[in-house]
């Protein structure tokens, strides 16, 4: 089971191989997470982006599944988009939402990469429960995946660093 590292704070300051971005399927971005990854880590994420769409994702990224590019000038190595599902009240879509946290790893692996940092996926615009996002994430996150050895968690405000926090603790 991998050991899971909770901060608060900024993605794009992460230190680590792999950044995820909670993408949408347009791959060429947008407001919360992916606003902030492609303002700080400059055009090259941008243009890497229009050549995924100019060829094997010429329909965009589906929902749960994830796609790496450069990091550009973020002090990661590279950025694996994921696009979260939006929350829904009549329909279970939580396996996408797991889908998000194992392809972003599988796909942070196939690159050789080691160490790992995600931001709460769909909490925000996609106005997924924090709690039952937390529990999806903790879950997924703690699945084995051969060459990932840190997994860390970036969450930008106190109140969903603490529900996080909270089922983190529940699960010891
Ligand atoms: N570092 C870490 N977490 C952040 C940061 C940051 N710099 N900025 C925001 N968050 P969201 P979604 C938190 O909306 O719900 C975009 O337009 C935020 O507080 O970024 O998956 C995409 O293009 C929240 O807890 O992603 C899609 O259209 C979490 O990150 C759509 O939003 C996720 O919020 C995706 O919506």
């Amino acid at each position: 089971m991998n050991l899971i590292e909770l901060v608060q704070g900024d993605i794009t300051e992460q230190h680590v191989d792999v950044v995820v971005n909670a993408a949408n399927s347009s791959l060429l971005g947008g407001g919360g997470v992916d606003g902030a990854i492609h303002r700080k880590g400059g055009p090259a994420i941008l243009e890497a982006c229009r050549k995924l769409r100019a060829g094997h994702y010429g329909r965009g990224l589906k929902t749960g599944q994830a796609v790496a590019t450069t990091a550009g000038k973020l002090p990661a190595r590279w950025v694996v988009h994921t696009v979260g599902p939006v929350w829904s009240a009549t329909e279970d879509r939580s396996g996408l939402l797991a889908d998000c946290y194992r392809n972003s790893m599988l796909a942070a692996a196939e690159l050789g990469a080691c160490s790992i940092a995600f931001p709460a996926i769909s909490t925000g615009i996609y106005r997924w429960p924090v709690e039952s996002a937390a529990k999806i994430a903790l879950t997924t996150l703690a699945e084995e995946v051969p060459g990932i050895t840190s997994v860390r968690l970036v969450l930008f405000d106190k109140k969903t660093y603490d529900v996080f926090s909270e089922n983190a603790q529940d699960k010891k």
